[in-house]
C-alpha cells in the first residue's frame, strides 16, 4: 500500500509539482537522515507532509531579502516548489500577489486563525519604539509581537532574525536585535528556533520544517536555539582544507602559491574554527563539491555565528575551539541517544586526550608558521 504522500504524487496532486514520487520519497528519507533519525522515517515524514500544509506567516524586518532568495533561487530537486507546496504561505510581504490593505486583511485573517509557523526574516529595530522600520505604518518589532501572540512557534530564518547580524553591526545605529530577544522583551513566550546564516543553508529550513510537520514540536535546539542536526560541529571539523592546516600549511596573502594550491585559509582570517554550521559538508546551490565559501578560496567570515560574523574584524585570526581530529567524531543519531556507556565514555576520554594534545601541536604549529619556519 502506498503512503498518502506517493498517492497524491501519483495523481498530480499538490505534492506533484517538479516532483516525481521517487524524488519526493528520496527527498523525504534524505531528510530523515539528515535529521539523524533512522532513513525508515522517510515513509512518516512524506505522510506527514501530505496530510497537512502546515501554516506560516512570514514576517520581515530589516534585511536584504536573501534568506527569501536562497530559499527560491535553489534547483534541483525543485526546493522552492518543495517547500511552497509543504507550508500554507499566508502572508509573505515579498511574494503576495496582493498589496497594501489586501495583504494586511491576509495577515490580519492568519493571526485570526492562529495556529500558524511564524517564520521571522531580517532583523528588529527596537530604538525609538520601533520607528526605523514600519509596514502599513506600524513599527515591525509591534507586528511581530502582534502575530507571533497567535503564532504556535516561531523559526527565525537567517543570521539577522537569529541575533541582529548586519543590521546590529556596530554602531547598531537602531538598536537591531533577533526575533527572539525581541518576542521576549514583548512578553511573547512561545518557543523560537535560530536558523543563522548569511543566508542560511535552505536545506536547513526545509529540514526543520519537515521535522515540525512531522512531529509537531521543533528538533532538539543547542544553546542558542539552534537545530542540533545542523550546527553542532564547527565548519573546521569537516572541511576539505582541514588536513593542510593539521599539517601547518597556510595560504599566507590571496594569490599566493598557498592560496592556488588550495592551503588552509586560517592566516587569512578564516572563522571556522569558532563557527558551528553545516556548510562545509551540505555546500550551497546544489552545484557540486566546492560550492562554499571556503571551497572557493574566501574564508570562512562567520556569517553564522553570534558575536564573529558582522563583530569581529574580517581578516584577524579565528578562536580556535576545539582541535579534535575529524576521525574522533561520533556519528549524530538524535532517535538512539540516550545514556552515556562506559565505552562510549572511554572514546570521550580519548577524544579529550588527542584534543588536548591536538591543540598543542597545532598552536604550535601555527606559531612556527608565523615565525616564518613552519613551511
Ligand atoms: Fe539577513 Fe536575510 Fe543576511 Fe540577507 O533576509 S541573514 S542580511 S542574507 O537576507 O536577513
Ligand atoms: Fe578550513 Fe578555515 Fe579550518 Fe582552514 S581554518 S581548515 S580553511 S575551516
Ligand atoms: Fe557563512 Fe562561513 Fe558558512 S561565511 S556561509 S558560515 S562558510
Amino acid at each position: 500500500m502506498k503512503c498518502t504522500a506517493c498517492q497524491e504524487v501519483d495523481s498530480g496532486g499538490t505534492l506533484g509539482s517538479g516532483l516525481s514520487r521517487r524524488d519526493f520519497m528520496k527527498v523525504c528519507t534524505a531528510a530523515a537522515v539528515y535529521l539523524g533519525l533512522d532513513a525508515s522515517f522517510g515513509a512518516q515524514i512524506a505522510e506527514a507532509a501530505a496530510a497537512k500544509r502546515l501554516p506560516v506567516v512570514w514576517i520581515s524586518g530589516q534585511e536584504c531579502t536573501g534568506c527569501t532568495e536562497t530559499l527560491l533561487r535553489a534547483t534541483h530537486p525543485t526546493l522552492e516548489h518543495l517547500i511552497l507546496d509543504l507550508i500554507s504561505l499566508d502572508y509573505h510581504e515579498t511574494l503576495l500577489s496582493g498589496a497594501g490593505k489586501q495583504a494586511e486583511e491576509a495577515l490580519e485573517a492568519a493571526m485570526k486563525a492562529g495556529g500558524y509557523v511564524m517564520v521571522a526574516e531580517g532583523a528588529f529595530p527596537t530604538k525609538d519604539g520601533g520607528v526605523y522600520c514600519k509596514v502599513g505604518g506600524k513599527p515591525i518589532v509591534d507586528i511581530l509581537a502582534e502575530a507571533g501572540k497567535h503564532a504556535a512557534a516561531c523559526i527565525a530564518i537567517g543570521s539577522c532574525s537569529s541575533w541582529g547580524g548586519m543590521p546590529s553591526a556596530s554602531p547598531n545605529p537602531t538598536e537591531a536585535r533577533g526575533a527572539g530577544e525581541v518576542l521576549k522583551m514583548k512578553g511573547v513566550n512561545i518557543p523560537v528556533m535560530n536558523i543563522p546564516g548569511c543566508p542560511p543553508n535552505p536545506y536547513n529550513f526545509l529540514s526543520a520544517v519537515l521535522y515540525f510537520v512531522t512531529f509537531g514540536k521543533l528538533p532538539d535546539l543547542d544553546d542558542k536555539g539552534r537545530p542540533k542536526f545542523a550546527y553542532s560541529r564547527l565548519i573546521h571539523e569537516n572541511c576539505e582544507r582541514r588536513p593542510h592546516f593539521d599539517a601547518g600549511r597556510f595560504a599566507e596573502k590571496f594569490g599566493d602559491d598557498g592560496h592556488n594550491q588550495g592551503y588552509c585559509l586560517y592566516k587569512l582570517g578564516c572563522k571556522g574554527p569558532e563557527t558551528y554550521n553545516n556548510c562545509s559538508t551540505l555546500t550551497f546551490g546544489d552545484v557540486g563539491a566546492g560550492s562554499w565559501p571556503v571551497g572557493m578560496g574566501a574564508p570562512c567570515f562567520g556569517c553564522s555565528e553570534q558575536g564573529v560574523g558582522f563583530t569581529v574584524p574580517l581578516h584577524s585570526p579565528a578562536r580556535l575551539v576545539n582541535v579534535t581530529p575529524p576521525a574522533f567524531f561520533s556519528p549524530i543519531d538524535g532517535a538512539k541517544g540516550g545514556g552515556v556507556t562506559a565505552g562510549a565514555a572511554a572514546v570521550a576520554a580519548a577524544v579529550v586526550g588527542a584534543a588536548v594534545g591536538a591543540g598543542l601541536a597545532t598552536s604550535k604549529k601555527v606559531g612556527e608558521v608565523e615565525e616564518g619556519k613552519g613551511k
